[in-house]
């Protein structure tokens, strides 16, 4: 496809490509990028997200929106306006940032049980903790059954910097744990749709109690006060569990004996047989797992010029700290230790790793495998399950390179 003449035209068709090149280091990028009518045709994201950079993601719906695997960087934290969205049901109304410290949040399941707005649990501490945000569903579109639901590749998650109030700061301000807490169940504060049971749609998560001593009530990201998209003003964050279990726009935490019975506890995000609907025998999608994925060169960004490459990606150990990565360019048969790099940012948090390798013109079957520092090590395959979540298999995330 021929680029328009006028330059500042042909600049502004081509910014995504250039952008991509930038942020990858890959300088054929350009080449490969999607031609300019491609780009235009693609439907503009919905008001709640308009600010994101839209050349950085795939829009799947106005609900589901993932990062472009060339747009991650090298440099850990994941900028917010290239992060990637997920909504089960429509985001409340943007004014409810208008006055983010007026926000109110119901805690209950506490000796005392109290309704609190930012404002005052502003005064209860300050803690601020780096975790993966990724989607149960991330890596969906890699399981071979092609199970339904958004079928993601490796752009619903990201890595970010939370800043907000310990749980447990909270929970001792009001006199501790009230007798028989087993879980700790946050509510989002959407606006639900009348005339259906309120607990067919709500979107309230249970995790165990454990998770007391990490979690966070977040009012900022990456240095910036929470965006509304994101669960501003106040967001509860569970490091180390998947995307659901961090409830945006939270309005209640409850420490409760049971599970919530909303159905997107009950029925919905369980690990379940495949072919089988799921049920609340199965288990609940919790914790992530250890898992990595190489981003650049990325697998259709075009040939790879020969010589010296730098093969990179992330890397996460779900609730442990990631220790190792290995790097294979024949599909697994050998593998190669790569090199971490960038600041730790704790636990939680993801790391970035390169493998420097000079390649000759052909073809090479990149993947990567990751291990945590209790030595468990990334599945080679991930068992497919109905809902087509938690898929961290390096095999499926493998990706064939030319390199010419
Ligand atoms: N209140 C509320 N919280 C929510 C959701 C939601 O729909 N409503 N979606 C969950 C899911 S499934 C994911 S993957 C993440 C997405 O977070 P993000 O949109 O900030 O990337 O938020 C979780 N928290
Ligand atoms: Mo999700």
């Amino acid at each position: 496809m021929q680029l328009p003449a006028d330059p500042s035209r042909r600049r502004l068709l081509a910014q995504g490509a250039a952008l991509v090149a930038a942020t990858s280091g890959a300088a054929q990028a350009q080449t490969a990028a999607p031609a300019p009518a491609a780009a235009a045709e693609a439907k503009p994201f919905p008001a709640y997200v308009a600010w994101k950079n839209q050349a950085q993601m795939i829009q799947h719906t106005g609900t589901t929106i993932e990062t472009k695997r060339t747009a991650y960087g090298t440099s850990v934290v994941t900028p917010v306006d290239r992060l990637y969205i997920r909504n089960n049901l429509p985001a409340p109304d943007a004014s409810i940032v208008n006055d983010r410290d007026g926000w109110s949040l119901a805690v209950e399941g506490v000796r005392s049980p109290r309704v609190l707005t930012v404002r005052e649990l502003k005064s209860l501490g300050i803690e601020t903790t780096a975790t993966v945000l990724q989607c149960s569903g991330n890596g969906r579109g890699y399981f071979p059954s092609k199970p339904s639901g958004t079928k993601w590749q490796v752009g619903a998650a990201g890595c970010v910097i939370w800043s907000g109030v310990p749980v447990r700061s909270v929970v001792a301000a009001l006199g501790g744990l009230a007798d028989g807490a087993r879980f700790l169940t946050g509510t989002g504060g959407e606006k639900l749709p009348e005339g259906i049971d309120p607990k067919s749609v709500m979107v309230e998560r249970s995790v165990p109690l454990s998770n007391l001593e990490n979690a966070l009530l977040a009012w900022e990201m990456n240095g910036e006060p929470l965006p509304h998209a994101h669960g501003g003003p106040l967001r509860l964050i569970v490091p180390g569990y998947s995307g659901v279990n961090n409830i945006k726009y939270i309005k209640r935490l409850a420490f409760t004996a049971q599970e919530s019975e909303a159905a997107i506890q009950k029925t919905g995000y369980r690990i379940s047989p495949l072919g089988e609907k799921h049920d609340p025998s199965h288990p609940s999608v919790w914790e992530m797992e250890v898992k990595s994925w190489i981003n650049g060169p990325a697998p259709d960004a075009g040939p790879v010029k020969a010589g010296m490459v730098q093969i990179h990606g992330v890397a996460m150990g779900g609730m442990q700290a990631v220790k190792r990565v290995d790097v294979s360019i024949d599909g697994g048969q050998t593998w190669r230790e790569a090199r971490l790099v960038g600041p730790d940012l704790g636990r939680f948090a993801w790391r970035q790793f390169v493998l420097p390798l000079k390649l000759e013109p052909g073809t090479y079957q990149l993947a990567c495998r990751a291990q945590d520092v209790k030595f468990n090590w990334q599945a080679e395959v991930t068992p497919e399950n109905s809902g087509g979540y938690l898929n961290s298999g390096w095999r499926a995330h493998g990706f064939s390179i030319t390199v010419a």
